[in-house]
C-alpha cells in the first residue's frame, strides 16, 4: 500500500479518504489533519462528488491526536499549530460527510467521527474520550457533540472515567447509525453515500445545514431556519423536476440547480 498518510478513492459519486498510518493506529498529526481537509474541501468543491466518506482500516479509525506531537507543547505553541482552523474548515463541508469507523475511535478520533454527519460503525468499533488518561480533556468538539448524541449522564462516564462504547452500545444510544460485520462496513458506507449521492444535490446540502442547525441553535431559531431553506428549494429547477416526476410517476433526473 502507497505511503501516503491519507488515500483518495472515488466509487461512483462518492469520495472516500482513508486515514493512512496504520503502525500508529490512524493517530491524527497535523500533517494527516491537513491532508485530510485538503481531500474533504476538493470533494466538496467537485460537482462530480455528492457524498464524502471518511475512514482508516480495520484495526483503527484513529486512536486520536498524535500524542507524541503534543506531549511536550506549551499553551503557545498549541495555539500557533492552529489545529482549530482545520476542524472548523472540516464542519463547513457542504457535502454529506459518512464516518466507516473500525477498531478504535478515541479521541480526536471518536471527534473526528462525530464530525461526520453519519457513523456506519464495524462489530469491532470501540469509542471513546480517554484524554483523561493523559491529564487533558476532550478538544475538538468531544464533550458537546458526545453529550448531544449519547445524553449527558453516559458522556460524563466516557469523559470523566474513559469508559469506551463498543459498536452495540454505540448504536443503541444514538451514536452510530448502524452496526455491520467487520467485512461489511466500508461497502454499508459507500452504499449509503451512494443512495445520498444520488438524491437532489441542493435539497441534500439544505437538509445537512437544517439538521445541523438543530444541534447548534435553540428550537424557535432552528424552526425559522428550517422554513427560510424550504422556501430556497422552491427557486430551483429540481424541486420542479421532482414534484412533476412524482405526478408523471417516473424517476427523478436532478440537474443540481
Ligand atoms: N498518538 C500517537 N501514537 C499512538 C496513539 C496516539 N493517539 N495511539 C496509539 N499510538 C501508537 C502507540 O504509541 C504504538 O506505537 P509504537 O509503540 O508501536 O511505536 C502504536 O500506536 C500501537 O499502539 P499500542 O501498542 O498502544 O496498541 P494497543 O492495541 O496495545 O492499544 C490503544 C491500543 C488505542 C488502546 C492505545 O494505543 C491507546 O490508548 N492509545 C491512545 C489513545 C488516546 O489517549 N487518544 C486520545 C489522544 S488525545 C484538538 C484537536 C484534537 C484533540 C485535541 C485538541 N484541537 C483542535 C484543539 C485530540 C486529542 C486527543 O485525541
Amino acid at each position: 500500500m502507497s505511503d501516503a498518510l491519507v488515500l483518495i478513492e472515488t466509487h461512483g459519486r462518492v469520495g472516500v479518504i482513508r486515514i493512512n498510518r496504520p503502525k500508529q493506529l490512524n493517530a491524527l498529526n497535523g500533517a494527516v489533519m491537513r491532508m485530510l481537509v485538503d481531500a474533504a474541501l476538493a470533494f466538496d468543491a467537485d460537482a462530480a462528488v455528492g457524498a464524502i466518506v471518511i475512514t482508516g482500516d480495520e484495526r483503527a479509525f484513529a486512536a486520536g491526536a498524535d500524542i507524541k506531537e503534543m506531549a511536550a507543547a506549551s499553551v503557545v505553541e498549541m495555539l500557533q499549530a492552529n489545529r482549530i482552523e482545520l476542524w472548523d474548515a472540516l464542519r463547513g463541508i457542504k457535502k454529506p460527510l459518512i464516518a466507516a469507523v473500525s477498531g478504535w475511535a478515541l479521541g480526536g478520533g471518536c471527534e473526528l467521527a462525530m464530525a461526520c454527519d453519519m457513523i456506519v460503525a464495524s462489530e469491532t468499533a470501540r469509542f471513546g474520550q480517554p484524554e483523561i488518561n493523559i491529564g487533558i480533556i476532550p478538544g475538538a468538539g468531544g464533550t458537546q457533540r458526545l453529550t448531544r448524541a449519547v445524553g449527558k449522564a453516559l458522556a460524563m462516564e466516557v469523559i470523566l472515567n474513559g469508559r469506551f462504547l463498543d459498536a452495540a452500545e454505540a448504536e443503541r444510544f444514538g451514536l452510530a447509525n448502524r452496526v455491520v460485520p467487520v467485512e461489511q462496513y466500508m461497502r454499508t458506507a459507500i452504499e449509503l453515500a451512494q443512495q445520498i449521492a444520488e438524491r437532489a444535490p441542493l435539497a441534500v446540502r439544505l437538509a445537512k445545514e437544517a439538521v445541523n442547525q438543530a444541534q447548534e441553535s435553540v428550537l424557535a431559531e432552528g424552526i425559522a431556519d428550517e422554513r427560510r431553506l424550504f422556501y430556497m428549494l422552491f427557486s430551483t429547477e429540481d424541486q420542479k423536476e421532482g414534484m412533476q416526476a412524482f405526478l408523471d410517476k417516473r424517476p427523478a433526473r436532478w440537474q443540481g440547480r
